[in-house]
């Protein structure tokens, strides 16, 4: 892949959390680093993992398939507790469960490194790591508070989503937990912000042919003529960005508190409201 010129210019060493200048280079248009070494490690070893459960077979069904669509590689039965497993029982899901969290928080620290040596903000592995942690939430911490690992989810295309479906009935109906609510919330307030804004940002650099691009004061000048207020150019971003990190986080708030510290229906959790006194 070809550099472009000004590529080489913010090539600078240094910047690195570990490991001194030991890995401080570049393959191709790649920044290595010790965590795109562990990176690279951990997403090797994982997926190969996964390639080995699938030849093993599903030790919860004794289905062994390739069909892509129905490999599982699951986790240990909940008799197993928080303790190891063998391979063929779900020891290989414990393995490639600390390769994924390996892989993820590699990938994130690298992207530290990046940012110092550029001398820039955190912002970009501070959103990556919303989406870690509501990962975790999911494979380790509800997991241990609740004593297993299998109740973390199986790793496979349709599994998982049995995983998810069979989780929510046990709450009788999952749309009632109000941090799901709040999460969903955000996940689709995201998807707004974003189409507004990469629709604003196009449409004032697409005018007529024969015509200069708009600017900033156009892309104001739009919101504040159409709904009396205009959030900004980097407000937008700002918004943005809180937004997407409040989805993660909430989507980890809504399945840790889901047994841990609410076992019963989440309509029922609703009772608060006809509990009240008013409606003596
Ligand atoms: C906005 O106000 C703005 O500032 C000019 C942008 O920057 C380019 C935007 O992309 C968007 C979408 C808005 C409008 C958003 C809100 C929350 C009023």
């Amino acid at each position: 892949m070809a550099m472009l010129s000004f590529e080489r210019k913010y090539r600078v060493r240094g910047g690195t959390l570990v490991g001194g200048d030991l890995f401080d280079f570049w393959v191709g248009p790649f920044y290595v680093g010790f965590f795109g070494v562990t990176t690279a490690f951990f997403a090797l070893l994982g997926t190969a993992l996964l390639v080995y459960g699938a030849a093993l077979g599903d030790h919860t069904t004794g289905l062994q398939t390739w069909n892509l669509w129905q490999i599982n590689v699951a986790p240990p039965d909940l008799s197993y507790g928080l303790g190891l497993a063998p391979l063929a029982e779900g020891g290989i899901w414990q393995i490639v469960t600390i390769c994924a969290i390996g892989a993820f928080v590699s990938w994130a620290l690298r992207e530290v490194e990046i940012c110092r040596k550029l001398g820039m903000g955190y912002h970009v592995p501070i959103a990556f790591a919303s989406a870690i942690l509501a990962y975790v939430t999911l494979q380790v911490i509800r997991p241990v508070l609740l004593g297993a690992w299998g109740h973390a989810f199986p790793y496979g295309i349709y599994s998982h989503l049995d995983w998810v479906s069979n989780v929510a009935y046990q709450y009788l109906h999952f749309h009632y937990n109000p941090a799901h609510m709040v999460a969903v919330t955000f996940f689709f307030t995201t998807t707004l912000a974003l189409a507004l804004h990469g629709a604003l940002v196009l449409s004032a650099i697409n005018p007529k042919k024969g015509e200069v691009v708009k600017t900033a004061e156009h892309e104001n000048s739009f919101f504040r003529d159409n709904i009396g207020y205009s959030i900004g150019t980097l407000g937008i971003h700002r918004f943005g960005l809180l937004l997407a990190i409040n989805a993660g986080v909430w989507s980890a708030i809504c399945i840790v508190v889901s047994g841990p510290f609410w076992t019963r229906s989440w309509p029922d959790w609703w009772a608060w409201w006809l509990n009240l006194p008013m409606w003596n």
